[in-house]
């Protein structure tokens, strides 16, 4: 913490698109970004200077150099457009960044790589290839009950087998499927990606991914291979109880090229094509939301080196020789990131054990079975939750989860499916043979592996158990699009759900190109009238989408703006958003959203109460408008961003005259009413305190309980804190009565519930029909945990973190709270602690930052920092008073800060109310 213990500015951290050391880059002109460290207060970059070259070594030959930018004298760190030559297929690229900071000295530098995948269609020589109708059926499996027809066919185990003449210096795969694969290659797993290629609008967008498979080709023979299933493409896929074939495509294909460079620099490049053959293996049946189905004992061992024998394999059917369309997986893939050991194996029956991993969570069981005599038939049953000691599976609807593995007689046999996942807490096994151990018994978690990106903890175990249960949702609803749920036939890009937690997700991760990638599915989405759908990918829900869903198309391109300055993301949006606002108001002459307003879904699943639709509409009307303002003067379009401007003043009056009497009053008399008003700036002026005086009074008569559904949830303690009602804001957050986080907490919620009402010692569990105990919704609190128990936010005007606003909110029964934040920039953190009379602030402003600290306490001439007056110290600006403490303007650096504690019944600091209408003032 001594503020001059490293003086250097270090860059960290350096990514291109969004990405550490991306295989398959798909961008002609990448972007390239950086972080920055350094102790020393003040510390900021004021130059930088990128090289770039084929090879690490050639860094430092200015003759050989692709790129080199020059020193250019800016403090710019995100996002820098590749601006050397033109990029080539398949070739790394080396670059470095070099930086001075501001006293023109040097800092440390660093050095990456990126790769480029396929870029131009005529790269490709792979053709699509898939079962041939016409070959022979396939092979039963001996003596085994057939796996439920309707999960579709067999997967496909595709091989096909090469002669490399020589051992090559580099040997890079790109594969992708109608389907999900698994990539093979002498015998061996390709890479460690699950799930893939993904699921995005297959129609206007496939994913292909990039390995590096140098040390698994060898000079001679060598096979290569992939075991494709349904998985979106042509299995079950939502509610919809017909297979997703009627999305897609009926039958699973696969494509894949293989490019081997030898030192000679020539290639050899081995693609799909008429010589594949296809046969049936151990998998049975897969299916996404069913489960699959291994019978061992139809495993052709080796079937995927040259030694296979051959019986048995038929000619592959070329399906079609256009590629397209084929796109680089901008994003991070599917990964098994950690395993889950069982907390508890409990016997139920003869063979029969339920395991329980203590965490809802989601992706699927690795079973060890011991001295099996071959043929033998276990099921895995998953369920969230247990009634009477056994699986609660009525919520899963038609999804069955079941896993099945018939034994292939083995000394010991390992079994964990690939082409399916459940959200789980719980596996019930049964005839398992002998007695099942813990340890043979493991739950593998798998999502988008996207950067953990920050931390939040304080004084109260069950608000970090609060926030563990956010992450835990977020962990397992970003599983190739962000899906409401993981367990029930649903998992769907649901809009809503991912645009009211997108600003808590971007607490825990990096979810930049996660969301910039999804985007393209939303707006492939949208229709010619400009409406968007309430899911994207698109499937099932054919009307466009409601107020709040739509909204999604507007507010996320927004969001990955503000919170991580990415323009291009924006500016490709930009089209899609007006003119869903254009959509709006066309049908709208009047601007009260009434009319096309979809499903038309309110305030979904609020509780005991009913806002008003029309309000909620036209309030989010409002909302898309506005931000269609900001993001027009973001990208330098006045004109534009005029023509908006008073369609908002037009819709804000509308708003005043059919929602807001004169006492302040908003119809329906709901939270959420109140709260949508008062966040998106809908209120004249003299009316807000009134109508806070109406929230705060509507939550008071129930006892601090909460109403709201998933729109107003997200809107509750912000408001009620930014509006000097703190006391409420964390009397909500504390509330473990029903409804609350902390009643699902108290009856063992390890993730964020669906309803408020999952289960209630009154009702038991709520209708099966809709009850999932892991959707991210209700989670969105967690952005106020980050940006306002613990304080790290950025001003209303600040892209990505360049000027932090530090606010830290002592209240309710915390005495501590901290959190870390990996910004675009670098880290931030901001803590407090209260004892013995005094507050405790700790904060880091990264380089080139700086920071407004709100300091709350009793004596504002008071603060210190390091221990003396804060206006003598280096690094503070300037420090002002304010309403009921002080404010510290900050450079970058390490700062603890001490004050008297604050009056415990005087609101807190309100120098800049940041809620979101606040942005355009
Ligand atoms: C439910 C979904 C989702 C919600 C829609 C309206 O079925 O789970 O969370 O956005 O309905």
């Amino acid at each position: 913490m001594t503020p001059t213990s490293d003086p250097s500015l270090l860059v960290y951290g350096p990514r291109t698109e969004q990405l550490h050391e991306p295989l398959g880059v798909g961008e002609q002109h990448p972007r390239l970004s950086w972080k920055l460290r350094s102790e020393r207060r003040g510390a900021a970059q004021s130059a930088y200077r990128i090289t770039a070259a084929e090879r690490a070594d050639d860094l430092d030959a200015s003759s050989r150099l692709l790129w080199d930018s020059g020193r250019r004298e800016s403090g710019e760190t995100l996002l820098i457009a590749w601006n050397g030559a033109a990029l080539r297929s398949a070739t790394r690229y080396h670059w470095r960044v070099e930086v001075w900071d501001e006293t023109g000295a040097p800092g440390t530098p660093a050095q990456t790589w990126f790769e480029t995948g396929l870029l131009t269609h005529d790269d490709w020589q792979a053709v699509w290839v898939g079962r041939d109708p016409h070959s022979a059926p396939p092979v039963e499996p001996p003596g085994d009950e057939d796996p439920d027809p309707s999960w579709g066919t067999p997967p496909l185990y595709l091989r096909r087998e090469f002669e490399l003449r020589d051992t090559p210096v580099r040997a890079r795969l790109y594969a992708t499927a109608r389907g999900v694969y698994e990539p093979r290659l002498n015998g061996s797993r390709v890479g460690d990606l699950e799930l893939a290629p993904g699921w995005t609008e297959y129609h206007r967008r496939v994913q292909y991914q990039s390995y590096d498979v140098t040390t698994l080709v060898r000079e001679g023979r060598n096979v290569l291979g992939a075991i494709v299933a349904h998985g979106w493409w042509s299995g079950h896929i939502g509610f919809d109880p017909r297979r997703a074939a009627h999305h897609y495509g009926s039958e699973p294909a696969y494509l894949a090229q293989l490019v081997a460079e030898f030192a000679d620099g020539s290639r050899q490049v081995v693609a799909t094509d008429p010589d594949w053959t296809e046969h049936p293996g151990a998998i049975r049946a897969a299916d996404l939301l069913m489960g699959q189905h291994v019978d061992a004992r139809c495993e052709i061992p080796g079937w995927d080196t040259p030694e296979a024998v051959a019986a048995g394999r038929y000619q592959v059917a070329v399906l079609d020789h256009a590629t397209g369309p084929l796109v680089a997986e901008p994003d991070p893939p599917v990964r098994v990131t950690r395993g889950v050991a069982a907390v508890a194996v409990r016997q139920r029956g003869p063979g029969r054990y339920i395991a329980d991993f203590g965490q809802n969570l989601v992706g699927r069981v690795r079973l060890t079975v011991r001295g099996a005599a071959a043929g033998r038939r276990i099921t895995l049953r998953h369920a969230e939750i247990l009634a009477d000691g056994d699986l609660y599976v009525d919520n899963l609807r038609r999804a069955r989860a079941i896993d099945t593995y018939v034994t292939g007689g083995g000394q010991v046999e390992f079994f964990e499916p690939q082409f399916t996942f459940h959200g789980f807490r719980y596996v019930e096994i049964d005839n398992y043979p002998g007695d099942l151990q813990p340890r043979d018994v493991m739950a593998r978690v798998l999502h988008n592996d996207v950067p953990r990106a920050g931390t939040f903890e304080c004084s109260d175990p069950m608000i970090n158990q609060l926030q563990s249960n956010i992450v835990w949702g977020q962990r397992g609803n970003f599983v190739a699009v962000p899906t409401d749920c993981p367990q029930r036939d649903e998992r769907l890009g649901w809009l809503a759900d991912a645009q009211i937690f997108a600003p808590t997700a971007s607490r825990n991760a990096d979810v930049s190109a996660f969301f910039a990638r999804w985007m393209r599915d939303v707006i492939d989405g949208q229709d010619t009238d400009g409406a968007f759908r309430d899911v994207a990918p698109a499937v099932t829900i054919d009307r466009e989408a409601a107020p709040a869903w739509g909204d999604a198309g507007v507010i996320i391109p927004w969001h990955l703006w503000r919170i991580y300055g990415d323009r291009r993301a924006l500016r490709r949006s930009f089209g899609a958003m007006t003119a869903w606002v254009d959509h709006i108001r066309r049908h709208n002459p009047d601007l009260r959203w009434r009319r096309r307003t979809g499903n038309s879904y309110g305030d979904w699943l609020q509780i005991d109460v009913t806002t008003p639709r029309d309000l909620l509409a036209t309030a989010y009307f409002a909302r898309s408008t506005e931000i269609v303002v900001l993001s027009a003067d973001a990208l330098g379009l006045p004109e534009v961003a005029a023509e908006y401007r008073a369609l908002h003043g037009g819709i804000r009056s509308a708003f005043i005259d059919s929602f807001v009497s004169a006492d302040g009053r908003v119809e329906g008399g709901t939270q959420t009413g109140y709260l949508l008003a008062l966040a998106f700036g809908l209120l004249p002026e003299s009316l807000i305190p009134a109508a806070v005086g109406h929230l705060a009074a509507e939550v008071e008569s129930r006892g601090a309980r909460l109403t709201t559904g998933f729109v107003g949830t997200a809107l509750l303690c912000p408001v009620l804190a930014e509006h000097g009602r703190t006391d409420l804001a964390y009397a909500l957050l504390h509330q473990e009565e029903f409804p609350s986080w902390g009643h699902s907490i108290r009856h063992g919620a390890t993730t964020i519930w669906e309803r408020w009402d999952g289960w209630t010692e009154q009702s038991g569990f709520q209708s099966a029909a809709m009850n999932s105990f892991n959707h991210y919704s209700l989670g969105s609190v967690g952005d106020w945990l980050f940006g306002r128990v613990a304080g790290i936010d950025q001003t209303p005007g600040s892209v990505a973190y360049r000027e932090l606003l530090l606010r830290p909110l002592p209240g309710g029964r915390l005495t501590w709270a901290r959190a870390e934040q990996e910004t675009a920039r670098g880290r931030a953190e901001c803590g407090w602690a209260l004892a013995d009379g005094r507050l405790t602030i700790t904060a880091v402003v990264p380089p080139g930052t700086t920071a407004l600290l709100e300091v709350p306490t009793s004596d504002p001439a008071g603060v210190r920092e390091g221990g003396e007056p804060a206006a003598i110290r280096p690094g503070v600006l300037a420090v002002e008073p304010a309403d009921a403490g002080a404010l510290l303007h900050l450079a970058s650096g390490h700062y603890v800060v001490s004050a008297a504690a604050p009056d415990t019944h005087t609101p807190p600091v309100s120098s800049r109310p940041v809620l979101f209408s606040r942005e355009t003032s």
